[in-house]
This record gives C-alpha cells, structure tokens and sequence, in this order.
C-alpha cells in the first residue's frame, strides 16, 4: 500500500468535492462509482466531459501510469480528478502483461483476444504454476495537476484453462480466485466489490478521503 497526503493543504479542498473519474473504460467507471458509492462527493466521468483527452499511457509501472493519467486530465480539465491504472501480472510470465494488459494482444484488442493470448502464451504451463496477481493504482490530482493521494491494492488468484463466467471484465473469466474455487467471472459483483484490487485500494483511499473531508467540514 502506498498512500501520501503530503501535498494536500486543507485550504485547498473543496467542501463539497467534485472528482473527474479519469478512465475511458466503462466497466472500470461502473466498478469505482459503486467503491466511491455513500462517499460526499460529486462524480462526473470522463462522458459528460466532451473535452477530456485520452492521456498516452508511457510510464512503465501501474504509478507512472496513473500519475500520468491524473495529473494530465486534471490540468487539462481544470477539475479534480481521480485515475487509475490496473493490469494483471502473470508470474509464469515474469510479471506480464503488467502494465500492458489491456493492450497484451494489440493497440486495439477486445478482451476475449488479450484472454486468448494469456491462454495461449500459458497453454505449457501447469495449473500450479499459474499464480498471478491483479494490481490497481488510485491517484487523485488537483486542478493544477499536483497530485494529492495514492493507494493502491492488489488481488492474488490463478489463471484457469479456460475462461468461465460472464461477471465483470477483461482477465475475469480466467481469474480464479482459490478459496472461492470459481472464477471473478463467476462470483459477480458482490465477492468482486469485497476483495478485488479495487476494491481493496479503495478502501485505503476512502479512509484518506474521508479523513480529509472531516478536516475540512471541521474548519
Ligand atoms: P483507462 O486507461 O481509460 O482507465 P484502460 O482499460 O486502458 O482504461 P488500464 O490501462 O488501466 O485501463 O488497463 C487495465 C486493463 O487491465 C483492463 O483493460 C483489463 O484488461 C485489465 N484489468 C484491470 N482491472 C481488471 C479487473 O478488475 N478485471 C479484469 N481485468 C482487469
């Protein structure tokens, strides 16, 4: 976990937080709305936001990625905003795809490609070789670009043979999660919302929030 608050002056916030969610994949949205769900901020997405960019994705770490695309979005918009970056890392493959896994089977591949690639690069490795882990990295950036808080979390399962279940996204259907014996693909929103990466930065950064806010309501 790493979380900084360094930079944030209470001056500086809001009393009723308005947050860009900086991400174009609609899955992603719908998954940090429902985490972000009873918080006292205001989202808007990248949607209602006609003029937001699509930050280029060059850093080679999940931080460098999501700094990036908070920090650019945020100057751009003039807005707060709250970025992402997520990847799975596939031990069996030294950590790929890592940074690169919505892109694993090309600039423009669907999901249902970057699976068949994972199965294909794995197809000679066992079942108990086939650990990975899901990474997700929250950045929250002020208007001016600066960036005020960082969490992030991480999700532990297996790549299966096959892809099973139709819940969430990306990876899902081949990510299985041991104690459970199913897959995210199988398990839906519910399990997916207790222990995912996500979810699990969230939690971090929704304390760090939170604390901030009653600070501030406090001044
Ligand atoms: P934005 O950059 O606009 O947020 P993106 O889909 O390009 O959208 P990333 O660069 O962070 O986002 O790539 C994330 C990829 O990692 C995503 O497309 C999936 O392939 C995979 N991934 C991340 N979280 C996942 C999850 O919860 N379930 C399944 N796959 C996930």
């Amino acid at each position: 976990m790493q979380i900084s608050t360094a930079g944030i002056e209470r001056s500086r916030l809001p009393r009723m937080m308005q947050f860009a969610l900086g991400t174009h994949n609609r899955k992603k949205l719908v998954e940090l709305q429902e985490l972000l769900g009873d918080l006292p901020v205001e989202l808007v997405t990248l949607a209602d936001l006609p003029h937001a960019i699509a930050v280029n994705e060059t850093g080679i770490t999940f931080v460098e990625n999501a700094r990036l695309k908070a920090s650019e979005q945020a100057r751009h918009l003039q807005m707060w905003v709250l970025a992402e970056d997520s990847g799975i890392s596939v031990d069996a493959l030294h950590g790929r795809p890592g940074v690169y896994s919505a892109r694993f089977a090309g600039p423009t591949a669907s999901d249902e490609d970057n699976n068949r690639r994972l199965l294909h690069e794995l197809t000679a490795v066992p079942q108990a070789a086939r650990s990975a882990h899901y990474t997700c990295q929250l950045c929250l950036a002020e208007p001016s670009g600066e960036i005020v808080l960082e969490a992030t979390g991480e999700c532990h399962g297996v790549i299966c043979d096959h892809p099973r279940g139709n819940h969430g996204f990306g990876y899902d259907p081949l990510f299985l999660i041991p104690e459970y014996h199913k897959t995210f693909g199988q398990l839906g929103g519910t399990v997916k919302r207790a222990i995912s990466h996500r979810a699990r930065a969230m939690r971090r950064f929704r304390m760090q929030l939170q604390q901030l806010l009653t600070q501030q309501s406090a001044v």
